[in-house]
C-alpha cells in the first residue's frame, strides 16, 4: 500500500459533516456551528484524514437549498476547522466551493461532477472529487436503469477526471457514488468491480457509510422479511464491511460517519495488504 493513502500507509479517511436540517444520518445535529465545529474536531482527534463539510442534504428526494443558505451554514465551520484538520466542501455550487476554499477548504467533493462550473473554485492547491450521479437526489432513485452500470459510471468519471486534469487540476478523486441513482443490485455491481475504477489510475474514493442499500443487505444477513431494513443508525457492520471490502480492492479513500471504526479497518487492511506484498 505504497503508493496511496497517507503517510501511515493506510487509505485515508474522510469524516462526514453534514451542517444540514435533513441529512439522512446525521441531519440537525450539527446546524449549530459551534456543535459542528466540535463534531469535526472530534472527528480528526479519531483519526480523519480530510472533514467534509456539506450545507446541502443531497439524499433521496431532498430539495436544494439556496447558495446563500448553503455559504452561511458551511463558512464558519470551515474557517474554524481548516486551521486543524484538512477540509473538503461537498457542494454541487461554484459559488460555495468559492467561499469554501477562501475560507480553508482545499479540496472540491462535488456529488455532480459538474467541474464547468467548478473551475474559478480549483486549481492546482485544490483537488476535486469527481462523483458520479445519476439524474439529481429529487429523483435519482424512481427507478434507475443502466446498460452496464460499470462500464457507464467509469466513462463518465473518467471522462470528468480528464477534463480535471487537463485544467491544471493537480490532485483528481473519482467517486462511483453508492447510492446516487443506484439500486442495491447497482451498488453491489460496482463494490464488486471497484477494480475497474482503481485501473483507471486516478485514486477512488467510495462511501458506503450507513446508505440504504446496507439497511437492506444487513436485514437480509440477520433473516428479516425482505421487506425490512436496517435503521440508519444501525449498520456499522454494514458500513465498516464494505469499507474494508473497498480498501482491500484499492480504494485510496473511505468516507465515513463512524471515523474511529472505520480507521482502525483502515489500518488492519494496510497490514493484510503490507504482509501480503511480504509473501507470508
Ligand atoms: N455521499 C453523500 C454525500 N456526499 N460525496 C462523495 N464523494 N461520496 C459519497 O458517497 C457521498 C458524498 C451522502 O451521504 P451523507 O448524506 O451522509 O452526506
Amino acid at each position: 500500500m505504497t503508493d496511496r493513502g497517507d503517510t501511515t500507509g493506510r487509505p485515508l479517511v474522510m469524516g462526514v459533516l453534514n451542517v444540514t436540517p435533513d441529512s439522512f444520518s446525521d441531519g440537525g445535529r450539527f446546524l449549530d456551528p459551534d456543535a459542528a465545529v466540535a463534531h469535526g474536531l472530534a472527528m480528526a482527534a479519531e483519526g480523519a484524514d480530510i472533514v467534509d463539510v456539506g450545507g446541502e442534504s443531497t439524499r433521496p428526494g431532498a430539495d436544494p437549498v439556496g447558495a446563500v443558505e448553503e455559504c452561511r451554514r458551511v463558512v464558519p465551520v470551515i474557517h474554524e476547522l481548516a486551521r486543524h484538520v484538512r477540509v473538503s466542501i461537498d457542494t454541487r455550487h461554484a459559488v460555495v466551493a468559492e467561499a469554501a476554499v477562501a475560507a480553508g477548504a482545499t479540496l472540491v467533493n462535488d456529488v455532480s461532477a459538474s467541474l464547468g462550473r467548478l473551475t474559478a473554485a480549483l486549481g492546482p492547491d485544490v483537488g476535486f472529487v469527481a462523483m458520479h450521479m445519476l439524474g439529481d437526489p429529487r429523483t435519482m432513485q424512481d427507478d434507475p436503469h443502466y446498460d452496464d452500470v460499470v462500464a457507464d459510471v467509469r466513462q463518465f468519471l473518467v471522462a470528468r477526471a480528464e477534463e480535471a486534469a487537463a485544467l491544471g487540476v493537480a490532485e483528481v478523486w473519482i467517486d462511483p457514488g453508492i447510492g446516487f441513482g443506484k439500486s442495491v443490485e447497482h451498488n453491489l455491481a460496482l463494490l464488486a468491480h471497484l477494480d475497474g475504477l482503481v485501473d483507471t489510475g486516478f485514486p477512488v474514493v467510495v462511501g458506503t457509510s450507513r446508505k440504504r442499500f446496507l439497511g437492506v443487505l444487513l436485514a437480509a444477513a440477520d433473516g428479516l422479511s425482505p421487506a425490512e431494513t436496517v435503521a440508519t443508525d444501525d449498520r456499522l457492520e454494514g458500513s465498516i464491511a464494505t469499507a474494508a471490502w473497498a480498501m482491500w480492492h484499492g480504494a485510496s479513500m473511505i468516507r465515513a460517519h463512524d471515523v474511529r471504526a472505520t480507521v482502525l479497518a483502515a489500518r488492519a487492511v494496510a497490514r493484510a495488504h503490507d504482509e501480503r506484498s511480504a509473501g507470508t
